[in-house]
């Protein structure tokens, strides 16, 4: 299990921050091995004085800034280090508390303070952190110097897995030549991807809370839990606020309930007049130290929603809710799966433009700030772990099961308290019609955990081990798998299918659409009997091909394609299914491979988020759904 929380890190009275985005220093180990970087510790001393270094934007990719083909498929170890000057009363104030954040280096990183080795973790898409303050408190220095070493390669038991190959035939490549092969549909950017920032707590300090709501006729219930560090003693008050600042209930102690009658709930948008209510829980720890009483405040929005599901239908509030959205990635021109202010603002304002109520976390989670907006402007998230590409027998180890299990922890530990956030993905596509895949996945394995018990991490694997960590949202994973030998699909709460009908077969042959897709829907739903979504359907479409009858490519063809989905999603949408989620919002960037012309074309939206005719074709049905069921 994981030490401590997660909490996003938040000024307040208590608590400031240093973002450290800007200029890095950098550079990659072209050595043999690629481990020149740490037999001559580069670590020890400012990076320049290891030899000729770049200057590398935080965050981005590390990839697409440079014009030099090998760092764009470098694989192996690149260097970033910076220094950084704190304000005198972090480095003097011994109850002050100094943490090194990360949002995401990809994939695995080691960090050092003034060559120290402070932290080391493995997994591109979540935060970590470490406690600074010993080193930044223990001298005169008022700066500090931060190396991260990162290294970007995927073998078989990382999330997402991959595969270095060796090519020894020495007639075609060079000695030692090797590459890094996927088994997903993205480009493998790489580098610090997300903020990096310094925080300061006091030296008790609130550690985490996870609150939990419900319901009760108009009564909003908040259930929190708050945990700290530092000291046994101390007293906890929290408060909630409402959007007018008034408050609306208080509580002391680690655990409570708070009960708001007349609640605004957290509505997603285009189903409330005034969807996306946030409150406001205000967190006071006091604790009397040598100096005195010390104080610490974090302040977390709270949406006030219920999700169920039944045999037919997913409830937000008791009302069912249809997904009707998209599928995103984290990428764009030159930053690659950098963070960016303007292209986050961006999408959410082209979500609303298209009338999409929801999207999914497509292939990995996003960044933190991603899902605040989430909550604020009421779009509803399907979280997916990077558990995207699980294709081969050797992915599915224990080794393999124990760092997803471990992924799960800490993606449900980040994102826990978002309202947006109404379902867990665990995986994309995974080939679970293999044996192994049930074991896997499976929802509980020991007779212990019929009566609620939480199983023993042992007999957890990843559904049962994520309900387990969170009992408040249903479970799935999204499949591709024939619906008759899926050994995965009888343990999640909603059936989640991609499906590529007159694009990957029947090429052209868009008039077989109707009578496949409801082939489809009936197998799954009469298997199962749960709730179904679209998960993702689509074709690839160059922006500008024109075509009279529709031709593959053309942007005819993928408004035709949709089209003839749609006829199908609008029978069964009456009936059981849920959902359905584009592929994708935007071109995206892909390995090189003649299937894919310069990334994945299937964007509604080019790469620019320029709009594609299809485009117009989606916004004129959310918005005709939204008002159905408005
Ligand atoms: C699906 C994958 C997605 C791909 C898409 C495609 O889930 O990652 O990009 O197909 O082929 O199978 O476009």
């Amino acid at each position: 299990a994981l030490q401590g929380g997660m909490l996003y890190p938040r000024e307040s009275p208590s608590r400031e921050r240093k973002e450290l985005d800007g200029l890095w220093s950098f550079r990659a180990d072209f050595s043999d091995n690629r481990r020149l970087g740490f037999e001559q510790q580069w670590y020890q001393r400012p990076l320049r004085e290891s030899g000729p270094t770049l200057d590398m934007p935080v965050p981005s990719s590390f990839n697409d800034v440079g014009q030099d083909m090998q760092l764009r498929s470098f694989i192996g170890w690149v260097w970033y280090d910076r220094e950084v000057t704190l304000p005198q009363r972090w480095t003097q104030d011994l109850f002050t508390r100094v943490v090194l954040r990360i949002g995401s280096a990809h994939y695995y990183a080691i960090v050092w303070v003034n060559g120290v080795h402070v932290v080391e973790h493995e997994g591109g898409h979540l935060p970590f952190e470490a406690d600074i303050s010993k080193l930044v408190q223990s001298g005169p220095l008022s700066s500090c110097r931060i190396t991260i070493a990162i290294n970007n390669t995927l073998s078989p038991n990382t999330l997402p897995p991959g595969n270095i190959v060796y090519k020894t035939d020495t007639s075609k490549y060079p000695k030692g030549y090797f590459v890094q092969d996927t088994t997903f549909d993205f480009f493998n950017y790489a580098g610090l991807h997300r903020p990096v920032l310094l925080y300061t707590t006091p030296t008790t300090y609130i550690d985490d809370i996870t609150i939990n709501t419900g319901v009760d006729q108009d009564t909003g219930i908040v259930n929190y839990q708050i945990f700290v560090q530092g000291s046994e003693h101390f007293q906890l008050e929290v408060r909630l606020l409402d959007e007018e600042g008034k408050v609306v209930a208080e509580g002391t102690g680690g655990r409570g309930q708070l009960q708001v009658p007349g609640a605004h709930l957290w509505w997603p948008y285009l189903m409330h007049e005034h969807p996306a209510y946030l409150y406001s829980l205000e967190v006071r720890l006091t604790t009397q130290t040598a100096a005195g009483f010390l104080s610490d405040f974090y302040t977390l929005p709270v949406g006030i929603r219920t999700v169920a599901v039944t045999e037919s239908q997913f409830l937000i509030n008791g009302k069912p809710f249809y997904f009707h959205g998209v599928n995103k990635h984290e990428d764009a021109d030159i930053r690659g799966k950098g963070f960016d202010w303007p292209l986050l603002v961006k999408d959410f304002n082209l979500l609303r433009w298209l009338g999409a109520n929801a999207f999914r976390t497509s292939h990995y989670p996003y960044a933190e700030e991603v899902m605040q907006l989430c909550d604020r402007y009421g779009i509803v998230v399907i979280d997916e772990s990077p558990g995207v590409g699980i294709v081969l027998p050797q992915s599915y180890s224990n080794i393999s099961l124990q760092h997803h299990l471990q992924v799960m922890e800490e993606l449900v530990r980040r994102d826990k308290n978002h309202p947006a956030v109404v379902m867990w993905s665990v995986a994309n596509e995974p080939t679970s019609f293999l044996k192994p895949a049930g074991y896997y996945f499976k929802a509980s394995e020991s007779p212990s955990c019929t009566d609620g018990a939480v199983p023993s991490t042992l007999d957890r694997t990843v559904i049962a081990h994520t309900k387990a960590l969170d009992p408040s949202r249903p479970v799935t994973f999204v499949t591709n798998s024939n619906y008759a030998a899926d050994l995965g699909a009888p343990y999640v709460d909603v059936i989640c299918v991609n499906s590529y009908y007159s694009w990957y077969h029947d090429y052209g042959h868009l008039e077989v659409i109707p009578l496949q897709l409801e082939t489809q829907f009936e197998n799954w739903y009469r298997t199962y009997q749960k709730p179904i979504i679209q998960s993702e359907y689509g074709a690839e479409t160059i922006v500008g091909f024109h075509e009279d009858p529709p031709l593959m490519f053309s942007e005819e063809y993928q408004k035709s394609l949709l089209a003839q989905y749609h006829l199908v999603l609008d029978k069964k949408r009456k009936q059981y299914v849920v959902g359905e989620l584009i592929w994708n919002f935007a071109d995206f960037m892909t390995n090189q491979s003649p299937l894919r012309a310069v990334g994945n074309r299937k964007g509604i939206f080019t790469r620019q988020r320029k709009p594609k005719s299809a485009a117009f074709v989606l916004r004129e049905r959310y918005w005709r759904l939204a008002n159905e069921t408005r």
